[in-house]
């Protein structure tokens, strides 16, 4: 960030300039990550993609290389779109992507490294059988509305499954391939799983979960023995521009998703983020043991500034991500690398936020920060209770801005805060009772970004979610802020919301922290640490 670009991220994951959408084809290969991403060699925004490519040994710094693949054959020649690796078995890694071909029709190709010793695998070729799936007279596939192929894994049967999404009319779908040699590949007369009415699934995503513990499973794994394996199944739902995902059971010997008994693969279904965050894929870490999610975040400013600014688009912090306990949903946390950017530490320990009061943390570089803190609230008694139309969490986020005041809460942080608050985000909970006279409680999530910038064209969306957390414990919120994007973590990574604001005032040293309480009863830090971040080497 600079005074000209005080927009631009300082760990956040950014080209240098234009265009970035939906990551692709993440992995580790020798010990390297590779990211690559939907790119506008162009401009500032979508179009002209090609997959642009960068390394990192730590997810956290990166360097740059040419991009990987680009428009170069009939059957990509309008555009290289989203894909995904596969490690097949023995450790070569290979893309399949979307091309689209010049009757603008999407198909599937295929691509390796042109030479397996270079770590960096800058080069990568296109296979003359390319396209190795593409809609024909007879296959009933939608030519506008197939694509996005996922990572593929190997069945019972020794033969490679992969996913294509898709819609027909209303209906979204994931299409199956199946295939001996990853080349020849035949359509499955049955879709791994479809709904009715949720409109295109873009970049689906499949992958295994262990059912108790933290650890990843590799995509194609069945588990070790005496494990319990889940699956979940995300899509990117084009209608709602949102990630949402269905823990289930796969069966496969029919090749079917089952989702668990409460999850629709619809917008019911719970999201991995409740603010800015689409597109979004998985990748086994086997270095580290883990399953790590990326997303893409785009802006919430205008075209004209995009246009201006010269870019548009950043990554989240990729995000470790495993089945809670419950089995009932996934829970996430920011890997752990980007904790080495944490610098000078200013923390707060027991004090109390009267009804009404804030609390500025002072010492830490606001704008870029990282933040973790755990509040307690004293009487539960005093929550108020909810409202049996109080069924959705932004609504009612949106419609109890942070001034309304209820028995417990709102409590929580202002971030890239203005000194004298003409601007602020705030990021906050407040508690409810399930019903008069119950003992269960409702802990509600928000993100209200409707104070962020005095700039009046930005999307100010206010955001929410509910937490399942029990309230007589300590709740907890992280929050990590890098100037015009702030990803928070409810309740340790059970709700997730990532939101992009554009302050005129409270940017660099003019940026300040707060907690705060504006609700009836008095609210305590336990304890507050707050971090100032250096920057990540990235570009
Ligand atoms: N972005 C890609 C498509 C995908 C969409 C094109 C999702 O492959 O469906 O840039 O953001």
């Amino acid at each position: 960030p600079s005074v000209n670009q005080p927009y631009r991220t300082g760990y956040h994951f950014q080209p240098p300039k234009n265009w970035m959408n939906d990551p692709n084809g993440p992995m580790i290969y020798k010990g390297i990550y590779h990211l690559f991403y939907q790119w506008n060699p162009k401009g500032a925004v979508w179009g002209n993609i090609v997959w642009a490519h960068s390394t990192s040994t730590d997810l956290i710094n990166w360097d740059p290389h040419p991009p990987a693949i680009f428009p170069s054959e009939p059957f990509d020649i309008n555009g290289c779109w989203s894909g995904s690796v596969t490690i097949l078995p023995d450790g070569k890694p290979v893309i399949l992507y979307t091309g689209i071909d010049p009757k603008n029709q999407q198909v599937q190709n295929i691509a390796e490294p042109k030479d397996l010793s270079d770590p960096y695998l800058v080069e990568w070729k296109k296979s003359p059988l390319n396209p190795l799936m593409a809609p024909d007279a007879v296959n009933g596939i939608n030519a506008s509305s197939f694509r996005d192929p996922t990572t593929a894994w190997l069945g019972h049967d020794k033969k490679w499954r992969v996913i294509i999404g898709s819609k027909i009319h209303r209906r979204g779908l994931a299409i199956t391939y199946t295939s001996k040699d990853f080349l020849k590949w035949e359509k499955s007369p049955e879709p791994l799983h479809y709904d009715d009415g949720s409109g295109m699934w873009e970049c689906p995503d499949f992958f295994p979960v262990t059912r108790f513990g933290s650890k990843g499973v590799e995509t194609s794994s069945f588990g070790e023995p005496n494990e319990v394996l889940k699956h979940v199944l995300k899509i990117s739902l084009d209608d709602t521009k949102h990630d949402y995902y269905t823990v289930g059971t796969y069966d496969r010997v029919g090749d079917k998703f089952v989702p668990d008994k409460g999850f629709k693969m619809d917008g019911t279904a719970p999201r991995y983020d409740y603010g800015k965050y689409y597109a979004s894929k998985t990748f086994y870490d086997s270095a580290k043991n883990r399953r790590v999610l990326w997303g893409w975040t785009n802006e919430s400013s205008s075209v004209e500034d995009d246009v201006e600014k010269g870019w548009s688009g950043i990554q989240t912090i990729p995000r470790k991500i495993w089945l809670d306990r419950s089995g009932k949903q996934l829970i996430q946390w920011p890997v752990r690398e980007v904790e080495r950017l944490r610098t000078k530490q200013v923390n707060l320990r027991n004090k109390v936020l009267n009804s009404r009061s804030r609390l500025e943390v002072y010492g830490v570089t606001a704008a870029q920060a990282d933040v973790e803190v755990l509040f307690k609230v004293r009487n539960l008694e005093k929550a108020d209770v909810m409202k049996a139309s109080w069924t959705d969490p932004q609504l009612m986020c949106s419609q109890m801005n942070v001034s309304v005041k209820s028995g417990l809460g709102p409590f929580g942080l202002m971030v890239l805060a203005s000194k004298n608050l003409e601007e602020y985000t705030s990021v906050y909970f407040r508690i409810f009772k399930a019903h008069q006279n119950s003992n269960k409680y409702v802990v509600l999530m928000c993100s209200d970004q409707s104070r962020s910038s005095l700039e009046e064209d930005n999307d100010k969306t206010t955001y929410g979610a509910f937490v399942d957390i029990n309230p007589h414990q300590p709740l907890s919120l992280r929050a990590l802020i890098d100037h015009s994007v702030v990803e928070s973590f409810g309740g340790k990574g059970r709700a997730c919301i990532t939101s992009r604001v554009y302050p005129k005032l409270a940017i660099g040293k003019n940026s300040h922290l707060f907690a705060f309480n504006y609700g009836s009863q008095t609210v305590d830090v336990l304890s507050l640490s707050a971090w100032s971040m250096k920057s990540a080497q990235i570009s």
